[in-house]
């Protein structure tokens, strides 16, 4: 089972001491990450899709190196944490998680008399959880590696620490879904479908109504599932919205800004990338500059996250 990873920093000296001991193959938590190079680059945009989200001005931003996961966190991750911890997350403590109505069975729609009043197809849905992410009657077990859900930040928080890593913050998310290419709007260029193939699982079809899943997914996919960018890392923008640490705030200075950890306070934690539920028609999100918010506490059926750390975590 998962120990802290302090616990195998300690230990992993003394194991390279004794010839006779093999270290352990390094874990998955290991090896999912990867450096992500220092430099500037060009944060937000000058030509905004969603003028209230603050996605502009372009501002230019200077990052260390650090390390990012290469994955969105994954059902299995989660349970590992889970299982080493205990850890029960707000939605388990709530009784309850906002879940997208598509995704819903009819037996569990009948139950809720209760919706979003601006998006009606966000129902809040009793047991719904990380393991239950349609509700009680749901499970992921033929889901071990797709995103994990209904996680909020807080819970995000409380995975990434006790992996040893942290949360990226905006800038960094950012410049990791930009892999290395300045001013596009996408992790692989301008161009949502190169060659006609398919780059991120979003929406195809109207929405709400008609999800065709051209893109093989209706819901969320495996967490490697579609190509990676330049640097390595899978499902930047689409299948599930990724938490960031920083406060949300919708004006930016336009100053040259390093290592920037956004607002000292706020209301609302700022997300990024966008899901499988995104559709240009109103939730064209799936953009390194789009941004989005929720409260911390905060959980739905297409909200995960990915940590990042100053130095890769050592094998656990
Ligand atoms: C968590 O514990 C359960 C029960 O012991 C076990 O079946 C499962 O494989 C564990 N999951 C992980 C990811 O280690
Ligand atoms: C969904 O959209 C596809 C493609 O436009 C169309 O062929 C199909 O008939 C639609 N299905 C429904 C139920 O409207
Ligand atoms: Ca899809
Ligand atoms: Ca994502």
């Amino acid at each position: 089972m998962a120990a802290p990873i302090g616990l195998c920093r300690c230990l992993l000296p003394l194991l390279l001491a004794v010839p006779w001991v093999t270290v352990p193959p390094p874990g998955v938590f290991a090896v999912q990450m990867v450096l992500i190079p220092g430099g500037v680059f060009t944060m937000g945009t000058q030509e905004p899709e969603i003028q209230q989200d603050g996605e502009g001005p372009a501002r230019r931003v200077h990052l260390g190196s650090f390390h990012m996961d290469q994955y969105e966190v994954s059902n299995q991750d989660f349970e590992s944490f889970v299982n080493a911890t205990g850890y029960v997350t707000e939605a388990e403590k709530f009784g309850d998680s906002f879940v997208f109505e598509g995704m819903l069975s009819e037996a569990v729609k009948a139950d809720i008399d209760q919706a979003v009043a601006a998006a009606p197809w966000w129902l809040p849905v009793k047991g719904a959880s990380w393991r239950h992410p349609e509700g009680p009657d749901s499970s992921i077990s033929s889901r071990m590696d797709h995103p994990v859900l209904h996680v909020s930040w807080n819970d995000a928080v409380a995975f990434c620490t006790w992996a040893g890593k942290r949360l990226p913050t905006e800038a960094e998310w950012e410049y990791s879904c930009r892999g290395g290419l300045e001013n596009r709007l996408f992790p692989w260029g301008n161009k949502l479908q190169p060659k006609g193939q398919h780059y991120a699982n979003i929406w195809q079809g109207e929405f709400p109504t008609n999800n065709t899943a051209e893109d093989g997914y209706k819901g969320t996919a495996p967490v490697s599932a579609f190509p990676p960018n330049a640097y390595g890392l899978y499902n930047m923008v689409g299948n599930a919205w990724e938490w960031t640490s920083d406060w949300w705030a919708v004006h930016h200075s336009p100053q040259e800004l390093h290592n920037p950890k956004g607002p000292s306070s706020g209301t609302d934690r700022v997300k990024k990338g966008g899901s499988y539920m995104c559709h240009k028609s109103y939730c064209y999100r799936y953009r390194c500059a789009a941004r989005s918010q929720n409260t911390p506490d905060s959980s739905a059926s297409n909200l995960g996250f990915r940590c990042a750390a100053d130095t890769a975590p050592g094998p656990r």
